[in-house]
Parts: C-alpha cells; sequence; structure tokens
C-alpha cells in the first residue's frame, strides 16, 4: 500500500526524512481517475527523481458552475494500487475543506495567456488550475513537478506563474499519450459511449491532417477551414480549432516560429481537447 497524506502538516512531516538525506523529489499533480497518460507523468519522474510524490485531489475551483465536478470519475483504491505499482512514494489527496478552509480568498490569475483558447470558453477555469497549482507546488516544494503536453495551455499557464512568483520549481512538459487508435488519454473519456467514441476518433485525426496540411504549405486558413468542416461533420460541436504560437499561444497564420494546432469540442455532452506540434 502507498502511504498516503490527507492535509499539510502530513505531507510535509512524510517528507523530512528525504529532506534530511538530501534526496531529490519529484511531483505529479492529478486529479485522479488515473490512467496511461499520468502513469508516464509517474515513470518520468521517477526517472529524473530519487522520490515521487502524486497528488489526487479534483479541484473545485477549476470548474464552472455548470461543468462536471459532481460527475468526474473517482477512483481512489484502484489509482492508489497503480501508484504503488508504479514506485510512487507517496500519495497527498487532501480534501476540500483542507484546501480551501472558510475565509479562503486568494487568487493566482495568470494573464493574458489564460484568457485565450480555452481561456475564452472557460474563463475562470486557469485562475482556479494556476492557485490550486501553487499551493500544491508551496504544500511540496518538489525539485521538479511534472505536466501533460495533453493539456497544453496548462503547461505554459504554469509555466507562466512559477516564473512570475519565482518558485524554485524545474517545470517539466511530457508528451501526450495516445490509446492506439489515436484518441488522447482523458479521464473523461469514460463519458463517451462507443458511438461516440469513433466520433471522437475524428479530433487527433483532423489534427494530424491539418498539421500535413500545414506542413505541405497548404493555404493555413484554408487548412484550418477543412479540419473545422471534417469536425462539424463527425457531431463536434467545435469551441476552436487554431494554430498558435507553441511559445505565446497567440493565433498565427504563418508557419515560421514553432507552431501548434490546438482544438477543443464537444461530443454530445463530453468536452474534449487536444493539440498537436506543426513541426
Ligand atoms: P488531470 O486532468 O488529472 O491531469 C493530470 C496531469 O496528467 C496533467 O499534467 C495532464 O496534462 C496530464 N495528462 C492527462 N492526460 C494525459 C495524456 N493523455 N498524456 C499525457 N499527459 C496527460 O490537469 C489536471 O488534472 C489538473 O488541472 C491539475 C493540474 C491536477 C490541477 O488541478
Amino acid at each position: 500500500m502507498i502511504p498516503a497524506a490527507t492535509n499539510v502538516s502530513e505531507v510535509r512531516t512524510a517528507m523530512v526524512p528525504w529532506r534530511e538525506a538530501g534526496e531529490t523529489v519529484a511531483f505529479v499533480p492529478t486529479m485522479g481517475a488515473l490512467h496511461r497518460g499520468h502513469m508516464a507523468l509517474i515513470s518520468n519522474a521517477k526517472k529524473m527523481a530519487k522520490r515521487v510524490v502524486a497528488s489526487i485531489f479534483v479541484n473545485p475551483t477549476q470548474f464552472a458552475p455548470n461543468e462536471d465536478l459532481t460527475k468526474y470519475p473517482r477512483r481512489l483504491e484502484e489509482d492508489k494500487k497503480l501508484l504503488a505499482e508504479a514506485g510512487c512514494d507517496l500519495l497527498y489527496a487532501p480534501s476540500a475543506e483542507n484546501m480551501y478552509p472558510a475565509g479562503f480568498a486568494t487568487v493566482i490569475d495568470p494573464g493574458p495567456i489564460a484568457t485565450v483558447l480555452e481561456g475564452i470558453f472557460r474563463p475562470t477555469h486557469f485562475r482556479g488550475v494556476a492557485t490550486v497549482v501553487v499551493k500544491l507546488l508551496l504544500q511540496i516544494l518538489p525539485d521538479a513537478a511534472l505536466f501533460g503536453e495533453k493539456d497544453y495551455q496548462q503547461l505554459l499557464v504554469i509555466r507562466q506563474v512559477v516564473r512570475d512568483l519565482n518558485l524554485p520549481i524545474h517545470i517539466i512538459g511530457v508528451p501526450i499519450v495516445r490509446d492506439a487508435d489515436g484518441l488522447a488519454l482523458s479521464s473523461r473519456n469514460v463519458y463517451l459511449s462507443p458511438a461516440d467514441r469513433q466520433h471522437a476518433l475524428t479530433l487527433p485525426r483532423t489534427l494530424k491532417e491539418t498539421a500535413a496540411a500545414i506542413q505541405a504549405g497548404r493555404d493555413i486558413g484554408i487548412a484550418l477551414a477543412n479540419g473545422m468542416a471534417q469536425l462539424v461533420d463527425a457531431g463536434f460541436s467545435v469551441d476552436y480549432l487554431d494554430l498558435v504560437n507553441a511559445a505565446t499561444l497567440m493565433s498565427t497564420r504563418t508557419f515560421d516560429a514553432p507552431a501548434r494546432l490546438l482544438a477543443a469540442g464537444f461530443i454530445g455532452t463530453t468536452r474534449l481537447i487536444d493539440n498537436m506540434e506543426v513541426g
């Protein structure tokens, strides 16, 4: 069984012997319902530090009132087994009351990087993410923390906040893990019926084809319009499909700096996001 801490003093106490022995610590924050994408973060963490801490906390402040907070999958017992098997040293699973006690008021606002793309459709989302991640980082004080490129904008938001607040923590991005059929692994994929899942496969396929068209020198506006049409044909209600500068996330119609395609949309009531490098 994996040792588990449920509040900040427990997690800090559990880490005292590691600190005294001068051991390095890598941290993987999650909302649980763990899958191979999360496990890739854990295995990368194990390669880079002596000790690995994972957190599981379904953070209420990053969900809007109309979103899936109450039905978000929770599988703590299975998650604990997966973490133990992967050689994770400590699980931190605080309660909402511990993270946000009565009177909690401080909010981290990451600025412009949080207002584009996801920020347009989920205007309070990254404030919630940034606030909880800064809290977790300060509670645990790891040497490094790992985040998936699956949530590419989130990764850039975290880099921004860590840089701005001088947190002495290396932020490591880990490539997207996909199922054999191409769909990016996500805890939310369990919401998809088998038919929805077939339609959902159009998302990675469209990103791949659009990236290939752009790389082949096709007009970027036309490539994006074709991609959008393909998603709509498959039943997606598309929030966005855009080519952006990979560092600033600003929309671009030229392909001279490192660029990335980012997309989000609904299949039925399930919202999916995905992205791909345009190399
Ligand atoms: P969650 O969605 O559980 O994801 C936890 C971490 O796993 C994130 O860094 C995410 O990018 C990564 N991840 C998820 N699916 C992945 C995949 N298919 N391939 C690679 N990495 C993947 O992201 C969150 O939780 C929360 O916003 C959190 C950062 C924990 C703050 O509450």
